[in-house]
């Protein structure tokens, strides 16, 4: 495969996992998942990582993938090159490792004594591709093995830091988040 080809491949592959984040931040908000409860003296997630966020995240991510296989086909014709299809499991996992790798960046945030909103360069950028890559494998390993192959996984390790920086900037300065990171 050309590097271009590479770089569209692993970026499409991981649009699943992108949405989740972005996806809570728009609708997160409620009950938080530890209920409120602390542990050595701290909350064991906080108030940022909510049941409705999760819920919704891991909803939109595995719903994109559904809609991306329906246009694989035209959007491969139009681009000239090949895309990877979601199977549910493919979704669900993306998706819902995207939000776990999140939440589990939360609470190493909190046991190291962070508070909510607190940045932690290098886990907030790669804790949800961790997640995702984790959660995939384990939902749907064969489509794995197949989707992110070592070059694919090799772009998604450099390109995803980058464009979490771009998104998360933009919602920053759009209001929607109250950090930029
Ligand atoms: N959010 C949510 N549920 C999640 C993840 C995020 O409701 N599982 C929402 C919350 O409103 C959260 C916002 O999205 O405040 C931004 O997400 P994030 O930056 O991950 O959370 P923080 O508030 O910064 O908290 P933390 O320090 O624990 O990351
Ligand atoms: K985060
Ligand atoms: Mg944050």
């Amino acid at each position: 495969m050309e590097t271009v080809d590479t770089v569209v491949w692993a970026l499409w592959a991981m649009l699943p996992a992108y949405i989740p984040n972005n996806a809570a931040v728009l609708a997160g908000g409620g009950r938080p998942i530890d209920g409120g409860r602390t542990w050595g003296g701290r909350r064991v997630l906080g108030d940022g990582k909510t049941w409705r966020g999760t819920l919704i995240g891991t909803a939109a991510g595995t719903a994109l993938a559904l809609g991306l296989t329906q246009v694989t086909p035209s959007v491969s014709a139009a681009l000239g090159t090949d895309l990877p299809t979601f199977s549910l499991r493919a979704g669900l996992g993306l998706a819902f490792g995207a939000m776990l790798g999140d939440i589990g960046a939360s609470f190493l945030k909190r046991r190291t004594g962070r508070e909510r909103g607190a940045a932690f360069p290098g886990l907030d950028q790669l804790d949800f591709v961790v997640g995702a890559l984790l959660c995939a494998f384990v939902a749907a390993p064969s489509w794995f093995t197949e989707t992110f192959t070592l070059p694919v996984l090799v772009v998604v390790v450099v390109a995803t830091p980058v464009l979490h920086i771009v998104t998360n900037g933009i919602a920053y300065l759009l209001g929607l988040k109250n950090e930029p990171w």
